[in-house]
């Protein structure tokens, strides 16, 4: 069995030793133009150039959750793509929401404002059941976050495609329910895959429908906010803020405004890496059962687009 390693911005050769320790029966090279066909590729943000050489994979697995990149290409016909699931990613997610949730809801950055300038003040405690939280996907990484928040028992409420059932979260699905949802959230938390129906999906009409001071977290892709309205309605003062680990163009631009904005934290796509030996192991695994021909968990679905 050959496999094909072609991903951009990652050294290949610790990937390479661990799939050579788990899968010791394969041959698996780093991609150069023009390198023979291979049976699997492990692959992020590949070049169209390297998919259209390996018209024979059967598979094409994905060192990220998020496949959004990879379905703007055209791909083998016959080959499954397939993303990381979980593989460590949602614990992160899951921490990474709850702190900045919990940061925002106590004012630990006003605090950090008053203790910097030797001041000893309180603020008066925020009613909990004044702050639900909406969480937009509940896939592997949204549903687990959805429980993380009922466990500091903030009202929870979940958006889906399909319908679903998280306990002790108010779940909503499909476009009739959207609005109900985002008037019943003052956080909005985006894990949404990045598709056609996503693209733009936090903007001046949906955010406007969130409480009052609402507060928007976006872990999921850059491409599903509109940034010129999340900053027009922080200034106008209906939203509060807004944590985003995700832009539209990343890194992001020394002179972009959200590295200044007094309101917005920025941090550098961070919020759940991919982890190497988890996503080896997966991978690794999900390759061996399907060269035996049996069905793989997280094969994206082309015509939704995750
Ligand atoms: P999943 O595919 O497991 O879940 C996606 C969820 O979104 C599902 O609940 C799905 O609904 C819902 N959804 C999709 N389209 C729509 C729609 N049109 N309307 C309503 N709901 C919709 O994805 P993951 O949870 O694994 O990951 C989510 C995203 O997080 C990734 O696509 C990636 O972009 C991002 N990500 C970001 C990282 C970071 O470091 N910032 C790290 C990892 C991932 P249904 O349940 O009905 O299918
Ligand atoms: C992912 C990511 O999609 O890291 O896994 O963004």
């Amino acid at each position: 069995m050959k496999i094909t390693f072609c991903c951009t911005q990652t050294p290949p050769e610790p990937w390479l030793a661990g799939f050579r320790t788990a899968l010791p029966q394969a041959t698996i090279e780093a991609w150069a133009p023009g390198a023979p066909p291979a049976d699997y590729a492990v692959v992020w943000a590949p070049p169209q150039q390297f998919l259209d050489e390996q018209q024979e994979l059967k598979g094409i697995f994905n060192i990220g959750a998020g496949v959004d990149a990879l379905m703007k290409l055209t791909l083998p016909e016959g080959a499954a793509v397939v993303r990381i699931d979980d593989g460590g990613m949602a614990a992160q997610m899951a921490e990474f929401v709850c702190h900045a949730v919990i940061r925002h809801f106590r004012e630990l950055d006003g605090y950090e404002v008053d203790v910097a300038q030797g001041k000893w003040s309180f603020r008066k405690p925020r009613l909990r059941s004044a702050y639900p939280v909406g969480v937009m996907g509940l896939g592997v990484l949204g549903d687990r976050v959805a429980r993380a928040l009922t466990g500091f028992d903030f009202p929870v409420l979940g958006w889906s495609r399909s319908p679903r059932q998280v306990d002790r979260v108010r779940c909503f699905a499909g476009q009739d329910q959207f609005n109900d949802f985002l008037s019943g959230s003052r956080f909005l938390v985006c894990l949404l895959p990045l598709t056609p129906e996503t693209e733009g999906i936090m903007r001046r009409e949906t955010l406007s429908m969130l409480k009052p001071g609402g507060y928007v977290i976006n872990v999921a892709r850059g491409g599903h906010l509109v940034e010129e309205d999340l900053v027009a309605l922080i200034d106008e003062g209906h939203l509060a803020g807004a944590a985003l680990d995700v832009f539209r163009t990343e890194p992001l631009a020394a002179e972009h405004a959200f590295w200044t904005h007094p309101k917005i934290t920025v941090t550098p796509h961070t919020s759940a890496r991919t982890l190497r030996d988890e996503s080896i192991a997966q991978i690794a695994g999900k390759i061996a059962g399907m060269a035996r021909g049996e069905p793989v968990a997280g094969v994206v679905d082309r015509k939704r687009g995750y």
